[in-house]
């Protein structure tokens, strides 16, 4: 059974590379692409000072919570992930539609959930407005199959999370599922894929494509109905957003990807595009789903790693995994120490709720933000990442949830970020006595002063060896500490 899963996705990771066509847009698109893309340097850099985010992924995938029919996600022999049910489970158009009538999260709290991302140091939240099964968590007059229109809940989250993050000062973007949408969405341009061969040397053309239950309509007509309008809606409706999250470009073609960047542009030039919008054309990179690059120096624009807390997106009522806050920690350090941004993912219950344990977990992994995240927010990364025997390579979701995270951190691994003239070497571990950062050693220029972020001035040698640091008694933080030199 895991044999299957692991095979299935992924063949999922290879395809998603091989995701376009061969053509490209036209020159003058290109053109205006590069314009479009150089004005929005202003979030480019806020982007980069804010490096860590919560992401949510909310919608009615959260009732059935990864079982259908009293069978779990591990007997359909697909996608493990929650926010897939109605695709593994090959759930009828409407028969899941169904699932809007229950759906009623009255103990939701927009400004509960935006403290908690605060609490735990996340300076932005992104919302799936629209996730693959088609359903718009926003009031939308492109189509019904929304929050406000079809359920016994009737409001309107994304609104509610939008103003909470105003209200307590967080910065707020949207992901929009624009390729796949399995309930109105078509064929999602299969037939169209196989005509032009796009399936040869590709194992499964089909990957996302809605082949259960295909709603009537064409794709374009899709794109026109609803795909563009909803973008516009979202782009009118909530003004200043950051970012907008497109996700699986999977058969999507170039004149369509650039169609969706510039809609985006017209009404919000400022907004920030995920690589996901296809064939090239985003703004930031997403190097891979709980994926952090072995060497992000040649990711030429800024990037984003987006981590799930346990093994799933949306919620799954069986998935206990989770990252703990030394887990999560080391996420955001070493993507930090790497210069990327860490998103993390919460999946709410259906009645909108955060599990307890996520929330706890986030929680301490803030309270050390809290002291340390000088080092970090704000911060770019410096000639050296890492120092230390602890070398992960984290190489996706499924990885993760097959084998486990298997990580003994030692008081020697240090990370290293730098803002101005100073120099931070970050440790997730207890220290011992005495503290030795080689890559600290004189040939990196003179050391004026070392100091104990949260504790204070400490005193220090610098050799050639490396800078040695006596640990004030008693000073013994479970989750480590960061040492800040000045030149
Ligand atoms: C996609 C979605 O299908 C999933 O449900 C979730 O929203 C996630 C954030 O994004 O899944 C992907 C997309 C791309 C890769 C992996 C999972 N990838 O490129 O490795």
């Amino acid at each position: 059974m895991r044999r299957i899963s692991t095979v299935l996705l992924l063949s999922l990771f290879i395809q998603i590379g091989f995701a376009q066509t061969n053509d490209s847009i036209s020159k003058e698109h290109a053109v205006e692409w590069k314009k479009m893309n150089a004005s929005k340097k202003a979030t480019f850099d806020w982007f980069r000072d804010a490096k860590y985010g919560m992401f949510i992924h909310w919608g009615l995938y959260s009732i059935p919570a990864g079982v259908w029919k009293g069978k779990t996600l591990k007997e359909y022999k697909s996608s493990q992930l929650a926010e897939w049910i109605m695709s593994s489970a090959k759930i009828p158009r409407a028969e899941y539609a169904e699932l809007a009538n229950q759906f009623n999260p009255v103990q939701f709290n927009a400004d509960s959930i935006v403290l908690l991302a605060k609490e735990a140091g996340m300076r932005y939240v992104v919302l799936t407005s629209k996730h693959h099964d088609g359903f718009a968590m926003y009031q939308s007059a492109a189509s019904k199959f929304n929050i406000v229109d079809a359920t016994p809940f009737k409001r309107d989250v994304l609104r509610e999370l939008y103003n909470a993050c105003k209200r307590q000062g967080l910065d707020f973007g949207v992901y929009y599922s624009h390729n796949i949408d399995w309930m109105d969405g078509g064929d999602g341009q299969l037939a169209e894929a196989i005509a032009n061969k796009m399936n040869v040397g590709i194992k499964n053309v089909a990957f996302g494509a809605n082949t259960w239950d295909p709603s009537p309509n064409s794709f374009e007509e899709y794109l026109q109905k609803k795909a563009y309008p909803q973008v516009k809606e979202l782009m009118h409706n909530y003004p200043d957003l950051k970012c907008l999250w497109y996700d699986m470009p999977w058969r999507l073609k170039p004149e369509q990807s650039y169609e969706f960047y510039k809609i985006v542009y017209d009404i919000q030039p400022q907004v920030i595009i995920t690589e996901r919008i296809g064939n090239g054309l985003g703004d930031y990179i997403i190097p891979g789903d709980n994926k952090i690059p072995v060497d992000a120096n040649g990711i030429a624009k800024p990037w984003e790693t987006v981590g799930t807390h346990n093994n799933s997106w949306g919620y799954k009522s069986y998935d206990n995994d989770w990252k703990t806050p030394k887990e999560m920690l080391y996420w955001l350090i070493e993507i930090v120490s790497k210069g990327g941004n860490y998103m993390l993912n919460i999946g709410p219950t259906s009645e909108g709720l955060v599990t307890q344990q996520s929330a706890n977990n986030l929680r301490v992994a803030g309270k050390w933000l809290k002291i340390n995240g000088e080092a970090i927010y704000g911060t770019q990364k410096w000639k050296i990442m890492h120092e230390g025997p602890t070398n992960l390579n984290m190489e996706g979701t499924t990885a993760r949830s097959q084998k486990g995270f298997k990580a003994n951190f030692t008081p020697e691994d240090f990370w290293f970020t730098q803002k101005g003239k100073s120099l931070y070497a970050i440790s997730i571990e207890k220290p011992t006595e005495e503290a030795v950062i080689k890559s600290f050693c004189s040939e990196i220029g003179k050391i004026k002063r070392a100091e104990i972020l949260g504790f204070g001035k400490v005193k220090f040698k610098q050799k050639q060896e490396g800078l040695t640091i006596k640990i004030p008694k008693g000073f013994c933080p479970e989750n480590g500490y960061v040492i800040k030199v000045s030149f």
